[in-house]
């Protein structure tokens, strides 16, 4: 197999000089923890690890065995990296201080293990992060996180499928990594993401369409219906955001996980789901909304603040936009 540049020297090639030493630190943490974690996620049946783990977490999800376990790797290796002072996760309501807590120069937002629903099911999950710099003055740990997503250093998810991907980015493009479990290191394999600025595919959960808001309901009706000779639409909904994202990344279209009559602001949590993602999209050259504003542009008011989700093409999102401001 030829050799491929690895994730820690893309990071070493690209990160800035000022960032270099730390997200060193914490990367190679990142990567020992993602090897912890794929040895568990291939065994999960053969180690007892399926089923809940009882509870539920910030997000009201029923906490899956691996959630816990994910989540306490990710905070023993990145945590202990000497690069972070706070990490902030989905699976605990309060931020948790790192060992040299109040020296890392970062903090690090997790959803460690994102559709862990689907684990019993083997369907692809994914680990999704965010890095901001500490505050300077921070008025209480969390204030640390309420930064905007365009403050963010780096973001990236980890999608466990048939192959274990790492994508992320530095603010200079987007880029993707394969793991290799025998070098327990990720080679380069997809080198410098491009959304196309319209796809085919729309990704929404239309079990929910009972309680979609009017605009919602105008925009799907609309997608569904082959257009300027277009190829007729797919709908591709696999209820694991990492699996639907990546392939709106590469293929384009749209995910969706807007706001209904029921929930104002949607499911998804702005600080560890939209704002990493949507920092990824945009450096692809795609886009991210909550169906009217910029996701990187909303200032956070508290950790595990949710936000509706319209991420992909740049034109379909765009358009998703003109009907949720009623304009179509
Ligand atoms: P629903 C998993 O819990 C998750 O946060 C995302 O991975 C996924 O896209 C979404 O929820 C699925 O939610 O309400 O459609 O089942």
């Amino acid at each position: 197999m030829q050799h491929r540049r690895t994730f820690l020297e893309h990071v070493a090639q690209y990160a800035a000089p000022e960032d270099r030493p730390h997200l060193d630190c914490l990367f190679q943490g990142l990567v020992r923890a993602v090897g912890e974690i794929v040895y568990r996620m291939a065994r999960v049946g053969l180690l007892n690890l399926d089923g809940r783990a009882g509870g539920v977490n910030a997000s009201g999800d029923d906490v899956k065995k691996l959630d816990l376990i994910a989540n306490d790797i990710l905070i023993d290796h990145v945590g202990g990296s000497a690069a972070v002072a706070y990490v902030g996760s989905e699976e605990n309501e309060e931020p948790i201080a790192c060992p040299e807590g109040g020296e890392g120069p970062y903090v690090f937002l997790i959803d460690p293990l994102d559709g862990s629903s689907n684990i019993d099911a083997n369907v692809g999950v994914g680990t999704i992060f965010s890095i901001l710099r500490v505050k300077q003055n921070a008025a209480s740990a969390q204030d640390h996180f309420l930064q905007k997503g365009t403050e963010q250093v780096a973001s990236g998810y980890v999608l466990y499928g048939p192959g274990t991907l790492l994508v992320y980015t530095l603010g200079n493009g987007t880029n993707g990594f394969t793991y290799d479990e025998t070098t327990r290191s990720f080679g380069h394999s997809h080198e410098d993401i491009r959304t196309p600025d319209r796809g085919d595919i729309y990704s929404i959960n239309e079990g929910y369409s009972y309680r979609w808001i009017p605009e919602v309901a105008r925009y799907v009706n609309h997608v569904k219906v082959p257009r300027d000779g277009r190829t007729p639409p797919s709908a591709r909904y696999i209820g694991s955001m990492v699996s639907d994202v990546h392939r709106t990344l590469l293929y384009g279209g749209i995910f969706l996980y807007p706001e209904d009559q029921e929930n104002e602001r949607g499911k998804l949590r702005l600080l560890y789901e939209g704002n990493p993602l949507a920092f990824l999209a945009e450096q692809a050259g795609g886009a991210a909304t909550d169906g009217r504003r910029r996701i990187l542009d909303i200032q956070p008011k508290e950790l595990h603040e949710r936000v509706p989700l319209i991420i992909g093409s740049s034109r379909d999102v765009a358009m998703y936009g003109e009907f949720r401001e009623g304009k179509r």
